[in-house]
């Protein structure tokens, strides 16, 4: 079976584990009758102190490979911060954003490459050499397009454009904001594979990410929305919505800013039945979406059994193709 998940951030990184351990994609004897492709959001990714991060990508590959801060579920086990502790020192900025040291050695790796020529995705896939994720991780696209966040500055009240991560990390998504927009390539491509991933699986999945930051973000790279509408894949998500509160982050905020509402049904409705033939919910919400099988079932994604139990759901819902 080939399975594709559009994904990105700590629950989309959990996600994976669970259709992992369904497909048993990690087991060198099942890598030929499986094949899970993970479709990564780029939309976070960021210059900082001259290095590329790639959060998501990292946090799939970490958890994955089993080298993720549990607790914090993103960045390195094991993390020292001796070098962001430098940089503050030399009052370096942003001084908003903590890089351990473990982490910056991908990041240092990363960057190398890029300055090298290197495409984005080919470098993951040097990384995840090291990490064997089991999962076959792909950026969206191998061109610059991140998410920037209109607000108005709380320190002098003007209204500028800022990276994501400085909306996310260091002003906790609580100034006033008026929207998103994207910065990078003015018309940026899916990554090799990508469109092919998407458009000949037998199965897609949205992974229960941000909706607006993580699989908006996807979304909006022009030709991965229309291979999602254009698969003879089912089309399955998994809401990232529970009783009105998201699983994990401040998605209610991103929603809000869209004037999206933070239910499972307002959030179904707003990826649309061209993009959804299932949805999952919690068993305790409800989601009337014309054209969109909506099932209802426990969500919360304990660990990979559980996770991996409602990703058979998730599979199960549309039997055939459609
Ligand atoms: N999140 C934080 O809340 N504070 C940080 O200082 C921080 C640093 C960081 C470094 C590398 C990385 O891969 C992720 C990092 N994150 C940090 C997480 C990240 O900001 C977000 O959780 C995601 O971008 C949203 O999915």
């Amino acid at each position: 079976m080939d399975v594709t998940v559009l994904t990105g951030g700590v629950g989309g990184a959990r996600f994976l584990l669970g259709v992992r351990r369904l497909l048993g994609a990690n087991r060198p004897e099942a890598v030929a009758a499986h094949h899970i492709t993970a479709v990564v959001n780029v939309g976070d990714d960021a210059w900082m102190h001259g290095l590329r991060i790639c959060p998501d990508l990292d946090t799939c590959m970490y958890t994955l490979g089993g080298g993720v801060d549990k607790a914090r579920g993103w960045g390195r086990s094991g993390e020292t911060w001796n070098a962001t502790a430098e940089l503050t020192a030399y009052g370096r900025q942003p001084d908003w954003f903590g890089l351990g040291d473990r982490d910056l050695a991908t990041a240092l790796i990363r960057t190398r490459m890029l300055r090298a020529g290197h495409p984005l995705s080919e470098i993951t896939e040097t990384l995840c050499g090291r990490w064997q994720p089991g999962v076959q991780l792909v950026p969206a696209t191998d061109d610059r397009s991140e998410t920037h966040v209109v607000i108005t500055d709380p320190g002098d009240g003007q209204r500028r454009t800022i990276h994501f991560q400085e909306w996310w990390v260091r002003y906790r998504a609580q100034v006033p904001t008026h929207g998103f927009t994207r910065v990078g390539a003015e018309r940026p491509t899916p990554a090799p594979g990508v469109a092919e991933a998407i458009e000949g699986a037998d199965v897609v999945l949205l992974a229960p990410s941000n909706p607006v930051a993580s699989i908006g973000a996807i979304l909006a790279v022009p030709g991965i929305r229309a291979a999602v509408r254009g698969t003879t894949a089912a089309v399955v998500g998994i809401s990232p919505i529970i009783g009105g509160k998201p699983l994990r982050g401040m998605a209610d905020r991103c929603l809000d800013i869209l004037g999206v509402g933070t239910t499972a049904e307002a959030v179904g409705r707003w990826y649309g039945p061209g993009i959804l033939d299932g949805w999952l919910v919690h068993e305790t919400d409800t989601a009337d979406i014309p054209g969109v099988e909506v099932r209802g079932v426990p969500l919360i994604m304990t660990g990979p059994d559980t996770t991996a139990d409602l990703v058979r759901t998730a599979i199960d819902l549309i039997g055939a193709p459609r």
